[in-house]
């Protein structure tokens, strides 16, 4: 009896290690791109022109801080050809922009309210 509860807590206390190691690399293989967009800061701008053939977005921004980049009005990739879905032409938006692959590439934007 009392080997016996010895090993059904050994077998428990290993089920529950694997059971959270698993959790852990799903949680973060599942969500990579959600993580890297939150933690990017959020930059002002204005759609100037959208090109969903090509997947780019003119926009007019304020200071990017992350990419230590001025106002100007520059044509960006979007990582998602989905976005452009979400915006038109004047919109006043809200972005995140990074380096991905070495092009300026805008990882989230939504309409400014
Ligand atoms: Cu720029």
């Amino acid at each position: 009896m009392k080997l016996h509860s010895l090993i059904t807590a050994a077998a428990l206390a290993l089920t529950g290690t694997v059971f959270a190691q698993t959790s852990t690399a799903d949680h973060a293989a599942h969500h990579p791109a959600a993580a890297s967009a939150a933690a990017a800061p959020t930059s002002d701008g204005e759609v100037r022109k959208i090109d969903k053939e090509q997947g780019k977005v003119t926009l007019k921004h304020g200071p990017i801080t992350n990419l230590d980049m001025p106002g100007m009005t520059m044509v960006f990739t979007v990582a998602n050809p989905k976005l452009l879905g979400t915006i038109k032409q004047g919109d006043k938006v809200k972005f995140a922009a990074d380096k991905v692959n070495g092009v300026l590439t805008v990882t989230a934007i939504e309409v400014a309210k």
